[in-house]
């Protein structure tokens, strides 16, 4: 009798299965129809968002596909499988030092909006520089979640960017600090887009949530 094939070997069959970039959704009206579980990606501007889309995915343009300037404060929308399994939703990069206090206003509104509302998110990845930790932009949305009870993954990525002495540190304070947020998954995830480490862990992480 042929065994099912365990969640990683799924997980990195549907990754490398077809996926397309759906629509960008500048406000909330305009979201897909939510049919499917969806996975959001957060995090800082210049974080490695678009990059570990990319690895993740096994692609090398489709998060530069929906990054067209103007487009960046918008939710992008991304099918995973054919028949549809889950979307991925990249979300608007926070933490421009230079962005106007109205933009950075909108962007709360939008973001707190669509995690209060969406009942079909399932998880949150939040990506975090392993070079620079936690900034309050990052506690910032980390609050956001806890308060709508929206799981979320601390994903720290461009790790291979420090030593692994300094990455094992790093690693802890985040640890620590995330197990004072209600809404943070004990399960910390280092990658590196450059290298691909975590990103098999990464892609499993997100099957899973999905199959919740
Ligand atoms: N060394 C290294 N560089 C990375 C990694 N991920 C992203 N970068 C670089 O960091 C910069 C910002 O990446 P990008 O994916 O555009 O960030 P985004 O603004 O969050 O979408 C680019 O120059 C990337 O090449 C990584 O894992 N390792
Ligand atoms: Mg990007």
């Amino acid at each position: 009798m042929d065994e099912l094939p365990d969640i990683g070997e799924r997980a990195r069959k549907l990754f490398s299965g077809p996926i397309d970039f759906l629509k960008s959704a500048p406000k909330l009206e305009h979201l897909p129809d939510p049919i499917v579980p969806e996975i959001a990606f957060a995090g800082r501007s210049n974080v490695g968002k678009s990059s570990l889309i990319n690895a993740v995915t096994n692609r090398s343009k489709l998060a530069r596909a929906s990054n067209t300037p103007g487009r960046t404060q918008e939710l992008n929308y991304f099918d995973v499988g054919r028949p549809l399994v889950f979307r991925m939703v990249d979300m608007p990069g926070y933490g421009f030092a230079e962005a106007p206090r109205d933009m950075v206003k909108r962007w709360r509104f939008l973001i707190n909006d669509f995690l209060r509302g969406r009942q079909v998110l399932k998880r949150a990845l939040v990506l975090v520089d392993a070079r620079h930790g936690l900034k309050d932009v990052d506690r910032d949305i980390m609050g956001m979640l806890d308060d709508a009870a929206v799981s979320y993954h601390l994903v720290l990525t461009k790790a291979d960017k420090i030593k692994p002495t300094e990455l094992a540190k790093m690693f802890e304070a985040i640890r620590t600090e995330a197990a004072k947020h209600p809404a943070a998954h004990p399960l910390i995830l280092p990658t590196s887009s450059e290298t691909g480490e975590g990103i098999a862990e990464l892609r499993t992480a997100i099957l899973e949530a999905v199959l919740q």
